[in-house]
């Protein structure tokens, strides 16, 4: 290629990343085509999906609980210079919400080496139920988020088989565990990634694990979870810069492949 680390318009922690990983070559190589990468965005309601592509649309993360996403919708934001198509959805359990899901996976099977990104949280859903079903004396209930992590694991048949099954569309999926400022320890061990990793999640993945698979830390932002619960207190903006930036190579090294 014989081009700086100019000529990447990714920036250069991205550039490091991929040289490290040896998928520079093949990223920038990705790039002169101009082929597009189609990314279906999935994940319950209140996970975090909405806030995530704001992110990488560079656009203010934060987002009213009360504020849902009802259509899929092809999101347009501008990805610095890439040719990413994201696609969100509605993550709602009700009949209506379930079949525009449905409508917005089926549309993404017909395409070629799609990508997938499932956003989850560990159950840390923030969305329209009363306050008091989620939250007890600022904290998280255990039950509400043991509940919305069966969900998590429950939604992942509306799509595992049709798109990752023998003949499936899918090139690969990321696991985004995001509002890691809710639910980062301290120490080396993060026992949040293990259960998506190898625990129930890992387990219930079923055809997906066919397919290229990462769990990745993510966070979009700091918020108190119903605006009542602290952040764990062990997640900086440092880590989350690196977070957000090692979540965008691996999606270029993805899309590069
Ligand atoms: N603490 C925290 N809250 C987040 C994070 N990402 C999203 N949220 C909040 O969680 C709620 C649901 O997010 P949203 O993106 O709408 O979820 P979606 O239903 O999956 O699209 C919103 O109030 C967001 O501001 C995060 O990384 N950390
Ligand atoms: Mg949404």
């Amino acid at each position: 290629m014989g081009e700086g680390a100019e000529a990447f318009p990714y920036g250069k922690a991205i550039a490091t990343i991929l040289k490290k990983a040896g998928a520079m070559e093949r990223v920038k190589d990705w790039l002169l085509r101009r082929t597009s990468q189609d990314v279906l965005v999935l994940g319950a309601s209140g996970g975090g999906k909405s806030s995530f592509l704001k992110v990488l649309t560079g656009r203010n993360p934060q987002i009213s609980r009360l504020e849902r996403t009802t259509k899929s919708e092809l999101v347009t934001g501008k990805f610095k210079n890439s040719y990413f198509k994201l696609t969100d959805t509605p993550g709602q359990p009700g009949e209506i919400y379930q079949q525009e899901r449905l409508r917005a996976i089926r549309e993404a099977s017909k395409k070629d080496g799609l990508g997938i990104i499932n956003i989850v949280s560990y159950g840390y859903h923030e969305e329209t139920v009363k306050i008091s079903d989620a939250v007890e004396n600022r904290k998280a209930k255990a039950t509400f988020l043991e509940d919305r992590r069966d969900l998590e694991i429950k939604l992942l048949s509306e799509w595992t088989t049709s798109l990752c099954g023998e003949g499936g569309a899918a090139a690969w999926v990321i696991t985004v565990v995001t509002k890691a400022d809710l639910w980062w320890s301290s120490g080396e061990d993060q026992p949040v990634l293990t259960h998506y990793r190898s625990g129930p999640y890992f387990e219930a993945l079923g055809d997906a694990r066919s397919v290229s698979h990462d769990v990745m830390a993510f966070s979009s932002a700091n918020q108190l979870f119903y605006g009542a619960v602290p952040m764990s207190g062990f997640y900086g903006d440092q880590q989350r810069s690196d977070h957000q930036d090692r979540l965008v190579a691996r999606m270029l090294a993805n899309a590069g492949q």
